[in-house]
Protein backbone atom coordinates (compact mmCIF):
# COMPACT_ATOMS: atom_id res chain seq x y z
CA UNK A 1 0.00 0.00 0.00
CA UNK A 2 1.32 3.37 -0.48
CA UNK A 3 2.01 5.92 2.13
CA UNK A 4 1.78 9.42 1.60
CA UNK A 5 3.13 10.30 4.63
CA UNK A 6 6.57 7.86 4.14
CA UNK A 7 7.53 9.63 1.15
CA UNK A 8 6.61 13.05 2.18
CA UNK A 9 9.59 11.64 4.78
CA UNK A 10 12.07 10.02 2.76
CA UNK A 11 11.91 13.18 0.35
CA UNK A 12 12.70 16.11 3.51
CA UNK A 13 15.67 13.05 4.69
CA UNK A 14 17.12 13.33 1.00
CA UNK A 15 16.99 16.72 -0.21
CA UNK A 16 16.79 18.78 3.51
CA UNK A 17 13.06 20.18 2.99
CA UNK A 18 9.73 19.50 1.96
CA UNK A 19 8.52 18.60 -1.11
CA UNK A 20 6.07 21.34 -3.13
CA UNK A 21 3.94 18.69 -4.73
CA UNK A 22 3.12 14.87 -5.07
CA UNK A 23 1.85 13.64 -8.36
CA UNK A 24 0.20 10.16 -8.69
CA UNK A 25 -0.08 9.01 -11.99
CA UNK A 26 -2.34 6.02 -12.67
CA UNK A 27 -1.34 2.62 -14.22
CA UNK A 28 -3.87 1.17 -16.38
CA UNK A 29 -5.13 -2.27 -17.34
CA UNK A 30 -5.83 -3.20 -21.39
CA UNK A 31 -9.09 -4.69 -21.34
CA UNK A 32 -9.07 -5.07 -25.02
CA UNK A 33 -7.33 -3.83 -28.30
CA UNK A 34 -4.22 -5.04 -27.90
CA UNK A 35 -0.63 -4.48 -29.97
CA UNK A 36 -2.96 -2.70 -32.21
CA UNK A 37 -2.69 1.21 -30.92
CA UNK A 38 0.35 1.69 -33.28
CA UNK A 39 -1.65 0.77 -36.21
CA UNK A 40 -4.28 3.69 -35.17
CA UNK A 41 -7.20 1.42 -34.48
CA UNK A 42 -8.81 2.16 -31.21
CA UNK A 43 -8.36 0.31 -27.79
CA UNK A 44 -10.10 -0.21 -24.63
CA UNK A 45 -8.42 0.15 -21.42
CA UNK A 46 -8.73 1.38 -17.92
CA UNK A 47 -6.73 3.30 -15.87
CA UNK A 48 -6.71 1.59 -12.34
CA UNK A 49 -6.41 2.20 -8.37
CA UNK A 50 -2.60 1.33 -8.21
CA UNK A 51 -0.28 4.49 -9.15
CA UNK A 52 3.40 5.79 -9.65
CA UNK A 53 4.30 8.85 -6.70
CA UNK A 54 6.34 11.57 -7.39
CA UNK A 55 7.01 13.90 -4.57
CA UNK A 56 9.17 17.09 -5.89
CA UNK A 57 10.23 20.24 -4.85
CA UNK A 58 12.14 22.89 -8.11
CA UNK A 59 15.58 23.24 -7.43
CA UNK A 60 15.85 25.85 -10.40
CA UNK A 61 19.36 24.67 -10.71
CA UNK A 62 18.82 23.27 -14.94
CA UNK A 63 19.09 19.83 -13.38
CA UNK A 64 17.01 16.60 -12.42
CA UNK A 65 18.02 14.90 -9.37
CA UNK A 66 15.91 11.87 -8.51
CA UNK A 67 15.89 9.20 -6.11
CA UNK A 68 13.14 6.33 -5.79
CA UNK A 69 11.86 4.30 -2.74
CA UNK A 70 11.91 1.12 -5.03
CA UNK A 71 14.38 -1.50 -3.65
CA UNK A 72 17.03 -2.26 -6.60
CA UNK A 73 17.02 1.58 -8.28
CA UNK A 74 19.96 4.05 -8.13
CA UNK A 75 19.10 7.08 -7.85
CA UNK A 76 20.36 9.70 -10.45
CA UNK A 77 21.39 13.07 -10.97
CA UNK A 78 21.22 15.00 -14.99
CA UNK A 79 21.07 18.45 -16.27
CA UNK A 80 18.15 19.94 -18.03
CA UNK A 81 20.12 21.17 -21.21
CA UNK A 82 19.40 19.32 -24.17
CA UNK A 83 19.92 16.92 -25.73
CA UNK A 84 19.49 14.86 -22.67
CA UNK A 85 22.10 11.96 -22.99
CA UNK A 86 20.58 8.71 -22.97
CA UNK A 87 21.67 5.97 -19.85
CA UNK A 88 22.17 2.13 -20.25
CA UNK A 89 19.89 0.20 -21.81
CA UNK A 90 17.63 -0.60 -19.26
CA UNK A 91 18.39 2.09 -16.82
CA UNK A 92 14.86 3.05 -14.91
CA UNK A 93 16.13 7.02 -15.35
CA UNK A 94 15.95 6.92 -18.95
CA UNK A 95 12.74 7.36 -18.72
CA UNK A 96 12.79 10.44 -16.91
CA UNK A 97 15.23 11.29 -19.54
CA UNK A 98 12.70 10.52 -22.06
CA UNK A 99 9.52 12.83 -20.88
CA UNK A 100 12.36 16.19 -20.31
CA UNK A 101 13.72 15.38 -23.72
CA UNK A 102 10.22 15.90 -24.93
CA UNK A 103 9.05 19.02 -23.17
CA UNK A 104 12.30 20.81 -22.80
CA UNK A 105 13.09 20.31 -26.61
CA UNK A 106 11.05 21.32 -29.53
CA UNK A 107 7.34 23.42 -29.81
CA UNK A 108 5.33 21.88 -27.23
CA UNK A 109 3.29 24.60 -25.00
CA UNK A 110 5.04 24.24 -21.36
CA UNK A 111 5.95 27.69 -20.85
CA UNK A 112 9.06 28.26 -19.31
CA UNK A 113 9.44 30.62 -16.62
CA UNK A 114 12.78 29.70 -14.55
CA UNK A 115 15.46 27.03 -15.08
CA UNK A 116 13.76 24.22 -15.19
CA UNK A 117 14.34 21.50 -12.96
CA UNK A 118 13.58 19.24 -9.67
CA UNK A 119 14.79 17.24 -6.68
CA UNK A 120 11.84 14.60 -6.95
CA UNK A 121 11.75 10.69 -4.90
CA UNK A 122 9.26 8.28 -6.93
CA UNK A 123 7.29 5.59 -5.16
CA UNK A 124 4.86 3.02 -6.77
CA UNK A 125 2.35 0.75 -5.55
CA UNK A 126 2.26 -0.78 -9.36
CA UNK A 127 3.98 -3.73 -9.64
CA UNK A 128 6.68 -2.48 -12.45
CA UNK A 129 7.53 -4.15 -15.89
CA UNK A 130 4.44 -6.51 -15.01
CA UNK A 131 2.37 -4.79 -18.41
CA UNK A 132 0.26 -2.27 -16.42
CA UNK A 133 1.74 0.80 -17.60
CA UNK A 134 4.48 1.84 -14.80
CA UNK A 135 7.06 3.17 -17.50
CA UNK A 136 4.40 5.62 -18.86
CA UNK A 137 3.02 6.51 -15.54
CA UNK A 138 6.96 7.60 -14.76
CA UNK A 139 6.98 9.21 -18.29
CA UNK A 140 4.18 11.42 -17.44
CA UNK A 141 4.69 12.13 -13.95
CA UNK A 142 8.12 13.29 -14.77
CA UNK A 143 6.34 15.39 -17.60
CA UNK A 144 4.13 16.83 -15.23
CA UNK A 145 7.14 17.94 -12.60
CA UNK A 146 8.38 19.85 -15.39
CA UNK A 147 5.03 21.29 -16.30
CA UNK A 148 4.61 22.50 -12.40
CA UNK A 149 8.51 23.36 -12.43
CA UNK A 150 7.63 25.92 -15.12
CA UNK A 151 5.44 27.76 -13.82
CA UNK A 152 1.47 28.57 -12.39
CA UNK A 153 -0.23 28.56 -15.85
CA UNK A 154 0.13 24.86 -17.00
CA UNK A 155 0.13 23.85 -13.39
CA UNK A 156 -3.37 25.56 -13.59
CA UNK A 157 -4.30 23.87 -16.72
CA UNK A 158 -3.26 20.33 -15.73
CA UNK A 159 -5.63 20.75 -11.89
CA UNK A 160 -8.52 22.02 -13.97
CA UNK A 161 -8.23 18.79 -15.85
CA UNK A 162 -8.30 20.51 -19.09
CA UNK A 163 -9.03 17.90 -21.74
CA UNK A 164 -7.01 19.36 -24.36
CA UNK A 165 -3.92 20.36 -22.67
CA UNK A 166 -3.86 17.04 -21.36
CA UNK A 167 -4.35 15.30 -24.82
CA UNK A 168 -1.99 17.11 -26.41
CA UNK A 169 0.71 16.19 -23.51
CA UNK A 170 -0.41 12.25 -24.00
CA UNK A 171 0.24 12.70 -27.29
CA UNK A 172 3.42 14.60 -27.50
CA UNK A 173 4.63 11.92 -24.82
CA UNK A 174 4.15 8.76 -26.62
CA UNK A 175 6.35 10.18 -29.59
CA UNK A 176 8.54 10.87 -26.68
CA UNK A 177 8.62 8.04 -24.86
CA UNK A 178 10.28 6.31 -28.19
CA UNK A 179 13.21 8.01 -26.80
CA UNK A 180 13.99 4.68 -24.63
CA UNK A 181 13.93 2.25 -28.22
CA UNK A 182 10.38 1.30 -27.95
CA UNK A 183 9.05 1.68 -31.48
CA UNK A 184 5.20 2.18 -28.66
CA UNK A 185 1.59 3.07 -29.73
CA UNK A 186 0.08 5.99 -27.85
CA UNK A 187 -2.72 3.90 -25.44
CA UNK A 188 -0.84 4.10 -21.72
CA UNK A 189 0.02 8.11 -22.04
CA UNK A 190 -3.74 8.09 -22.76
CA UNK A 191 -4.74 6.07 -20.10
CA UNK A 192 -2.73 7.43 -17.65
CA UNK A 193 -3.43 11.32 -18.20
CA UNK A 194 -6.95 10.71 -19.21
CA UNK A 195 -8.47 7.88 -17.04
CA UNK A 196 -12.40 8.38 -15.47
CA UNK A 197 -13.55 7.50 -12.01
CA UNK A 198 -15.88 4.10 -12.69
CA UNK A 199 -14.98 4.17 -16.63
CA UNK A 200 -13.06 2.63 -19.24
CA UNK A 201 -11.93 4.85 -21.66
CA UNK A 202 -12.13 3.92 -25.86
CA UNK A 203 -9.10 5.56 -27.25
CA UNK A 204 -8.89 6.68 -30.67
CA UNK A 205 -5.81 7.99 -32.56
CA UNK A 206 -5.06 10.26 -35.83
CA UNK A 207 -6.89 12.24 -34.04
CA UNK A 208 -6.10 11.42 -30.42
CA UNK A 209 -9.34 11.51 -28.29
CA UNK A 210 -10.37 9.27 -25.31
CA UNK A 211 -14.47 8.61 -25.06
CA UNK A 212 -15.11 7.21 -21.09
CA UNK A 213 -17.59 3.94 -21.05
CA UNK A 214 -19.19 3.38 -17.73
CA UNK A 215 -17.79 0.32 -16.55
CA UNK A 216 -21.06 -1.87 -14.93
CA UNK A 217 -20.87 -1.84 -10.83
CA UNK A 218 -21.30 -5.40 -10.61
CA UNK A 219 -18.38 -6.29 -12.77
CA UNK A 220 -15.32 -6.94 -11.50
CA UNK A 221 -11.78 -7.06 -12.68
CA UNK A 222 -8.55 -8.96 -11.48
CA UNK A 223 -4.89 -8.95 -12.22
CA UNK A 224 -2.18 -11.46 -11.98
CA UNK A 225 1.36 -11.37 -12.96
CA UNK A 226 3.32 -14.11 -14.15
CA UNK A 227 6.45 -13.41 -12.41
CA UNK A 228 8.15 -12.60 -15.97
CA UNK A 229 9.10 -8.56 -16.52
CA UNK A 230 8.19 -8.02 -19.66
CA UNK A 231 10.73 -5.47 -19.87
CA UNK A 232 11.56 -3.31 -22.77
CA UNK A 233 14.42 -2.50 -22.69
CA UNK A 234 16.05 -6.62 -23.76
CA UNK A 235 14.60 -9.17 -25.37
CA UNK A 236 10.78 -7.90 -25.04
CA UNK A 237 12.09 -4.61 -26.91
CA UNK A 238 12.91 -6.61 -29.67
CA UNK A 239 9.88 -8.83 -30.46
CA UNK A 240 7.62 -5.55 -30.09
CA UNK A 241 9.58 -3.39 -32.04
CA UNK A 242 9.55 -6.50 -34.66
CA UNK A 243 5.71 -7.04 -34.43
CA UNK A 244 5.88 -3.12 -35.64
CA UNK A 245 7.41 -3.87 -38.40
CA UNK A 246 5.55 -6.85 -39.02
CA UNK A 247 2.46 -5.12 -38.92
CA UNK A 248 4.06 -2.06 -41.26
CA UNK A 249 4.56 -4.73 -44.03
CA UNK A 250 1.12 -6.43 -44.08
CA UNK A 251 -0.41 -3.41 -44.33
CA UNK A 252 1.82 -2.01 -47.16
CA UNK A 253 0.73 -5.45 -48.96
CA UNK A 254 -2.34 -5.40 -48.45
CA UNK A 255 -2.47 -1.70 -49.67
CA UNK A 256 -1.04 -2.84 -52.86
CA UNK A 257 -3.51 -5.82 -53.36
CA UNK A 258 -6.25 -3.61 -53.06
CA UNK A 259 -4.74 -1.17 -55.73
CA UNK A 260 -3.98 1.83 -53.20
CA UNK A 261 -0.68 2.11 -52.47
CA UNK A 262 -0.98 5.64 -52.01
CA UNK A 263 -3.13 5.41 -48.86
CA UNK A 264 -0.32 3.67 -47.30
CA UNK A 265 2.48 5.81 -48.07
CA UNK A 266 0.21 9.05 -46.81
CA UNK A 267 -0.65 7.37 -43.94
CA UNK A 268 1.13 8.07 -40.70
CA UNK A 269 4.31 6.81 -38.84
CA UNK A 270 5.66 5.69 -42.65
CA UNK A 271 2.08 3.20 -43.28
CA UNK A 272 1.77 1.72 -39.72
CA UNK A 273 -1.37 3.91 -39.09
CA UNK A 274 -3.19 3.37 -42.55
CA UNK A 275 -5.01 0.09 -40.84
CA UNK A 276 -8.13 2.23 -40.03
CA UNK A 277 -8.75 2.41 -43.90
CA UNK A 278 -8.13 -1.51 -44.68
CA UNK A 279 -11.25 -1.90 -41.83
CA UNK A 280 -13.70 -0.84 -44.80
CA UNK A 281 -13.15 -3.65 -46.54
CA UNK A 282 -15.39 -6.72 -45.75
CA UNK A 283 -13.68 -9.62 -47.57
CA UNK A 284 -10.27 -8.33 -47.14
CA UNK A 285 -8.81 -11.09 -44.95
CA UNK A 286 -9.49 -13.79 -47.62
CA UNK A 287 -8.13 -11.79 -50.02
CA UNK A 288 -5.07 -11.07 -48.36
CA UNK A 289 -4.70 -14.83 -47.62
CA UNK A 290 -3.30 -15.56 -50.78
CA UNK A 291 -0.50 -12.52 -51.18
CA UNK A 292 0.74 -12.69 -47.67
CA UNK A 293 3.20 -15.53 -46.34
CA UNK A 294 1.72 -17.42 -43.30
CA UNK A 295 3.30 -15.56 -40.30
CA UNK A 296 2.71 -12.45 -41.97
CA UNK A 297 -0.77 -13.33 -42.40
CA UNK A 298 -1.45 -14.54 -39.06
CA UNK A 299 0.14 -10.77 -37.30
CA UNK A 300 -2.17 -9.34 -40.42
CA UNK A 301 -5.35 -11.64 -39.10
CA UNK A 302 -4.77 -10.89 -35.34
CA UNK A 303 -4.33 -6.50 -35.73
CA UNK A 304 -7.87 -6.48 -37.59
CA UNK A 305 -10.32 -9.39 -36.11
CA UNK A 306 -8.69 -7.67 -32.67
CA UNK A 307 -9.82 -4.33 -34.14
CA UNK A 308 -13.56 -5.46 -33.99
CA UNK A 309 -13.33 -7.71 -30.87
CA UNK A 310 -12.80 -3.69 -29.43
CA UNK A 311 -15.82 -1.99 -31.08
CA UNK A 312 -18.25 -5.39 -30.20
CA UNK A 313 -16.48 -5.14 -26.97
CA UNK A 314 -17.75 -1.00 -26.39
CA UNK A 315 -20.93 -2.33 -27.29
CA UNK A 316 -21.15 -5.24 -24.85
CA UNK A 317 -19.59 -2.75 -21.88
CA UNK A 318 -22.48 -0.13 -22.57
CA UNK A 319 -25.28 -3.34 -22.39
CA UNK A 320 -23.54 -4.50 -19.34
CA UNK A 321 -23.67 -8.05 -21.07
CA UNK A 322 -20.61 -9.77 -18.91
CA UNK A 323 -20.65 -12.87 -20.95
CA UNK A 324 -20.00 -11.53 -23.98
CA UNK A 325 -17.19 -9.17 -22.78
CA UNK A 326 -15.50 -12.29 -21.62
CA UNK A 327 -15.71 -14.04 -24.06
CA UNK A 328 -14.30 -11.50 -26.09
CA UNK A 329 -11.62 -11.26 -24.06
CA UNK A 330 -10.64 -15.11 -24.35
CA UNK A 331 -11.16 -14.73 -28.02
CA UNK A 332 -8.31 -11.82 -28.24
CA UNK A 333 -6.05 -13.97 -25.62
CA UNK A 334 -6.11 -16.70 -28.21
CA UNK A 335 -5.59 -14.16 -31.21
CA UNK A 336 -2.31 -13.00 -29.31
CA UNK A 337 -1.36 -16.42 -28.23
CA UNK A 338 -1.90 -17.91 -31.85
CA UNK A 339 -1.05 -15.28 -34.46
CA UNK A 340 0.67 -12.69 -32.53
CA UNK A 341 2.85 -14.70 -30.48
CA UNK A 342 3.69 -12.73 -27.71
CA UNK A 343 2.09 -15.38 -24.63
CA UNK A 344 4.08 -17.02 -22.94
CA UNK A 345 3.18 -21.02 -21.21
CA UNK A 346 2.94 -19.05 -17.90
CA UNK A 347 0.50 -16.58 -19.44
CA UNK A 348 -1.54 -19.03 -20.94
CA UNK A 349 -1.79 -21.69 -18.11
CA UNK A 350 -2.93 -18.35 -15.79
CA UNK A 351 -5.72 -17.38 -18.43
CA UNK A 352 -7.05 -21.46 -18.51
CA UNK A 353 -7.08 -21.03 -14.71
CA UNK A 354 -9.04 -18.24 -13.99
CA UNK A 355 -10.81 -19.75 -16.51
CA UNK A 356 -10.96 -22.60 -14.99
CA UNK A 357 -12.02 -21.03 -11.44
CA UNK A 358 -15.27 -19.30 -12.84
CA UNK A 359 -13.74 -16.13 -14.93
CA UNK A 360 -16.13 -14.77 -17.52
CA UNK A 361 -13.22 -14.36 -19.50
CA UNK A 362 -9.34 -13.98 -19.21
CA UNK A 363 -6.34 -12.23 -21.65
CA UNK A 364 -3.06 -11.16 -21.03
CA UNK A 365 -2.81 -7.40 -21.18
CA UNK A 366 -0.29 -4.72 -22.52
CA UNK A 367 2.48 -6.09 -25.02
CA UNK A 368 2.79 -9.84 -23.33
CA UNK A 369 5.83 -11.65 -23.31
CA UNK A 370 5.40 -11.78 -19.76
CA UNK A 371 3.95 -9.83 -17.14
CA UNK A 372 0.29 -9.63 -16.40
CA UNK A 373 -3.41 -11.29 -17.09
CA UNK A 374 -6.34 -9.17 -16.76
CA UNK A 375 -9.56 -11.34 -15.71
CA UNK A 376 -13.47 -10.46 -15.51
CA UNK A 377 -15.62 -12.06 -13.40
CA UNK A 378 -19.57 -11.18 -11.79
CA UNK A 379 -18.68 -9.72 -7.99
CA UNK A 380 -20.33 -13.36 -6.65
CA UNK A 381 -17.47 -14.93 -8.18
CA UNK A 382 -14.20 -13.27 -7.42
CA UNK A 383 -13.57 -14.97 -4.40
CA UNK A 384 -13.02 -18.37 -6.37
CA UNK A 385 -11.42 -16.33 -9.30
CA UNK A 386 -8.44 -14.75 -6.36
CA UNK A 387 -8.29 -18.59 -5.34
CA UNK A 388 -7.70 -20.13 -8.13
CA UNK A 389 -5.04 -17.81 -9.06
CA UNK A 390 -3.56 -17.05 -5.32
CA UNK A 391 0.03 -18.20 -6.57
CA UNK A 392 0.27 -15.65 -8.71
CA UNK A 393 -0.55 -12.48 -6.29
CA UNK A 394 -4.20 -11.75 -7.71
CA UNK A 395 -5.85 -8.21 -6.98
CA UNK A 396 -8.56 -6.18 -7.73
CA UNK A 397 -8.23 -3.27 -9.75
CA UNK A 398 -11.08 -1.10 -9.93
CA UNK A 399 -11.16 2.10 -12.58
CA UNK A 400 -9.34 5.33 -11.68
CA UNK A 401 -9.13 8.87 -12.32
CA UNK A 402 -5.92 10.44 -14.54
CA UNK A 403 -3.07 12.05 -13.01
CA UNK A 404 -3.49 14.36 -10.25
CA UNK A 405 -0.81 17.43 -9.05
CA UNK A 406 -1.51 18.58 -5.12
CA UNK A 407 0.19 21.07 -4.46
CA UNK A 408 1.73 20.26 -0.03
P1 LIG B 1 3.06 -2.05 -22.05
O1 LIG B 1 2.46 -3.31 -21.80
O2 LIG B 1 2.74 -1.01 -21.01
O3 LIG B 1 4.51 -2.15 -22.27
C1 LIG B 1 2.97 -1.60 -24.71
C2 LIG B 1 2.94 -0.26 -25.43
C3 LIG B 1 1.50 0.13 -25.81
C4 LIG B 1 0.80 -1.00 -26.56
C5 LIG B 1 0.94 -2.30 -25.77
C6 LIG B 1 0.38 -3.49 -26.52
C7 LIG B 1 4.60 1.41 -24.75
C8 LIG B 1 4.92 2.50 -23.81
N1 LIG B 1 3.44 0.78 -24.56
O4 LIG B 1 2.40 -1.47 -23.44
O5 LIG B 1 1.53 1.30 -26.60
O6 LIG B 1 1.27 -1.13 -27.87
O7 LIG B 1 2.32 -2.59 -25.47
O8 LIG B 1 -0.97 -3.30 -26.79
O9 LIG B 1 5.38 1.10 -25.64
Amino acid sequence: MFDRTMLIERFEDMYAAPPTHVIRVPGRVNLIGEHIDYCGLSVLPMAIDRAVWLALRPNHLEKIRIATTVAGFTSAEFSTLTPIVTGQPGDWVNYVRAAAETLLTGNFSVRRTSPPGFDAIVDADLPLAMGLSSSSALVVATALALVVTAGRDDLERICENNPSFRLELADKLARGERYVGTAGGGMDQAACLMGCSECAIRVDFDPLAVTPIPVPPDWSFIVAHSGDKAEKSGAAQQVYNQRTEEARRAAQKAWSIFGEPNRFQTAGDQGLRSYKGLLGYNDILEKSKKFLDSTSYRRFRHILTEAHRVSRAEEAMRAGKLAQFGKLLTASHRSLRDDYEVSTHQLDTMVETALDSGASGARLTGAGLGGSIVAICPANNIENVLAGLSDETPFIVRPSEGATVSLL
